[in-house]
C-alpha cells in the first residue's frame, strides 16, 4: 500500500500547477507524492491502467489504489481530506459565488490556448476579441463581489489557485501574440487581481521564462507533446533543460523554427 496519495502530473500543466499551489497554501506539501509524466512519450501502460485509457494528466491515487481525475475534483478533495487550513470558502454563499467564479476557468482556458495555437492572420482580432470578453466577464464579478479589494474575498484562495496557472500559461500570448490587457477602467480590476495572483508566493512554480520556452510548440500549433513540422524534438522534453535553452523565435506567423535554434539537439 502506498503510505500517502500520488497525483502523477505534468510539470508544466496548469491543471497541475493548481495542486501544487493548493497544497503550499494549506502548508501541505508532503502529504502527497508526485510522479512526473514526461507528455513527450507514450504513456506509460500502467498509467492507462489507473486511467482507464485516457491521458489527461492530473490523476490521483489514493493509499487504496483508487483513481481521482480532474483537477477541480482533485483540488475539492485534497481540500476536505486535509481539512484544515480549508482554502475552499466555509460559508455556504462565498463557496457558491466562488463556485461561480470557477465555472468559467475551461472556456477562459480554451479561449486563450486558442489564440496561442493559431496560425492564421485572419483570425487575430477575433480571437482577441473573445478572449478580452472573458476578461471583461472576470473584471464585472471580481467589481461586484468584492470593488475594493484585490482577491474575490480577504486573501488568495480556491478561485485564485483555478485561474492563476492559466493566467502564468497566457504569459505566452504576451509574448507570441503581443497581447496585454489594455488600460483602463474595464480591465482595470482584474488587472489589479491578476497581477496580485501572479505575484502571490504559494504559485510561483513555473516561471514566465519556462512558459515561454516550453509552450513553444503550441504558438505554431502543435498542442499536448506533438511534434511541428519539420522538428525530431518537442520544446516540451526535459533534457535539454529550458534553462539551458535561447528564448524562442516570436515569428510564429511565418515558421517554425528547428530544433538547432530552439536549443533542442542534445
Ligand atoms: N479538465 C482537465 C483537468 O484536469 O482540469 C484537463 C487536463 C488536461 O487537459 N491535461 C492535459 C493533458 O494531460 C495537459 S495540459 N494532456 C495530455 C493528454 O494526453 O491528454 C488546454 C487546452 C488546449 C490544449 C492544451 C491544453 C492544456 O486547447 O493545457 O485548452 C484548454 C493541456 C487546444
Amino acid at each position: 500500500m502506498k503510505d500517502r496519495p500520488v497525483i502523477y502530473h505534468i510539470p508544466v500543466c496548469p491543471f497541475c500547477q493548481r495542486i501544487e499551489i493548493l497544497l503550499t497554501l494549506k502548508g501541505l506539501e508532503g502529504a502527497v507524492d508526485f510522479g512526473v509524466i514526461d507528455i513527450t512519450r507514450p504513456r506509460p501502460p500502467w498509467l492507462l491502467d489507473y486511467t482507464g485509457g485516457t491521458t489527461a494528466l492530473p490523476i490521483l491515487v489514493d493509499e487504496h489504489e483508487r483513481v481521482l481525475k480532474e483537477s477541480l475534483v482533485i483540488l475539492r478533495y485534497i481540500d476536505e481530506r486535509f481539512a484544515s487550513p480549508q482554502i475552499a470558502r466555509p460559508d455556504p454563499y462565498e463557496r457558491a459565488v466562488e463556485g461561480m467564479m470557477i465555472t468559467r476557468e475551461g472556456p477562459f482556458a480554451m479561449a486563450g490556448y486558442t489564440m496561442v495555437m493559431n496560425r492564421d492572420r485572419a483570425k487575430i482580432e477575433a480571437l482577441r476579441e473573445a478572449l478580452l470578453d472573458h476578461y471583461r466577464w472576470l473584471n464585472d464579478f471580481l467589481l461586484r463581489h468584492n470593488p475594493d479589494g484585490t482577491w474575490l474575498f480577504d486573501r488568495f484562495g480556491l478561485a485564485e489557485a483555478v485561474f492563476t496557472p492559466l493566467m502564468m500559461r497566457f504569459w505566452f500570448l504576451d509574448y507570441y501574440e503581443g497581447f496585454v490587457l489594455p488600460e483602463g477602467p474595464d480591465f482595470a480590476r482584474v488587472a489589479r487581481w491578476r497581477k496580485a495572483c501572479l505575484a502571490h508566493p504559494a504559485a510561483q512554480q513555473v516561471s514566465r521564462e519556462e512558459i515561454v520556452k516550453l509552450y513553444y510548440d503550441y504558438a505554431v500549433g502543435s498542442g499536448n507533446g506533438a511534434l511541428p513540422q519539420g522538428r525530431a524534438a518537442s520544446s516540451f522534453v526535459f533534457e535539454p533543460d529550458w534553462r539551458g535553452r535561447p528564448m524562442p523565435p516570436r515569428d510564429k506567423y511565418d515558421r517554425i523554427a528547428s530544433d538547432a535554434e530552439l536549443g533542442l539537439l542534445g
